[in-house]
This record gives C-alpha cells, structure tokens and sequence, in this order.
C-alpha cells in the first residue's frame, strides 16, 4: 500500500489532495457560517479555544511524526546505510559527468545485488537520475565539480530492463539531451 504511495507519480497526487481537500472543506465551511449563518461575534470560550488548539497541535505533530518514521526507509540514504550494513557483496560502477555526457565505467549490471554509483563532474554542476523503464525515477544525485571525492549512492533494482540516466540539474544549452542507458540483467547467482 505504501509502495503505491511513495513509487509513483500518484502518490505524490494523493498526498496533495489528502492536504488540499479537508483545508477547501473547513474553509468553506467556516466561511459559510460566519458570512450566512451566524454573522455575531464567535461565542466559543477562550478555555475550549485552547483546548482545541492544543489537540489540533497534537494531531499534526503525531501524523507528521508518524508519517516521517514510517517513510524514512523510503529515503536513498537510508537505503544506501542498509545496504552497506546487510553486508552484501556491492557492484560498483564509477561515473563522470561533463557537459553535456556520462562516462561510466560500467553500463550493466545485475539485479538484486546493491550497486553503488559513484560520481564525480568534470566541469560544472550536473545530476544523474536513473529512471525505471516504465517511466518512474528512482533516484537522483547531484554531481558537485571541485569535490575531492566522489558522490555516490546504493541502489538495489528489482527488475530487469533497460534504465534512462539523465541529467536532472540544469547544467547548459544541450542539458536536456544529457542522458544514457544502464542495462539491469537477471542475476543468476
Ligand atoms: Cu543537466
């Protein structure tokens, strides 16, 4: 249920709408009370005020919490620290950006064993971003140039296929045609 949620473009369409609809719905109807149905001054005591806005502060502090603790697996770098502490054995792949291209040592790689991507960019900022075949992008890194060391990030694919790289830093004239292909191969053990 949470996959639906935080792997697709709807997700990010119903947490809009899960803010945007109880907001248009107690603004109407504050709106409406105050304008036709009761126009004088508001006769609820200070002290029930307060009470509720102490349990209105509760509320939100708890899902926002709740929310942030349940999701924070869904997060890169909480992927990449659980990769690195399952102990797997990591495929690496080194990459280089510059405008407007990607030099990676190695554009194939298997499913289901973590790959860590390491970047670097050679002249100005850049990002690299791996899209799932059916369109969803999975992660992104920003390249800094001037960096000692690389960038680098643990992704685990699930699936086979042909992945897009691109560039999701604007970094010049031919930014948008800044992309390349990884390949993502069955693993036979
Ligand atoms: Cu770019």
């Amino acid at each position: 249920m949470l996959d639906f949620l935080y792997l697709n473009g709807w997700g990010a369409f119903v947490m809009v709408l899960l803010m945007a609809v109880p907001f248009a719905v107690v603004f109407t109807y504050v709106i409406h009370k105050k304008t036709v149905v009761d126009q004088g001054p508001a006769a609820t005591l200070p002290d029930k005020i307060s009470q509720i806005e102490i349990g209105w502060i509760a509320l939100v502090l708890v899902v926002f919490v709740g929310v942030n603790l349940y999701s924070i697996s869904y997060m890169p770098t909480a992927r990449t620290a659980n990769a690195l502490a399952s102990g797997q054995d990591i495929q690496q792949v080194d990459l280089t950006a510059r405008s407007w291209s990607y030099e990676i040592s190695n554009r194939t790689v298997k499913a289901g064993t973590p790959v860590r991507f390491s970047g670097k960019s050679a002249d100005t900022m850049h990002g690299f971003a791996i899209y799932h075949p059916d369109g969803d992008v999975l992660f992104t890194m920003m390249l800094m140039p001037g960096l000692e060391g690389s960038t680098s990030i643990i992704h685990t694919f699930d699936e086979p296929g042909i992945y897009t790289i691109r560039c999701l830093e604007y970094c010049g004239l031919a930014h948008h045609a800044m992309r390349d292909q990884l390949t993502v191969v069955q693993n036979d053990g």
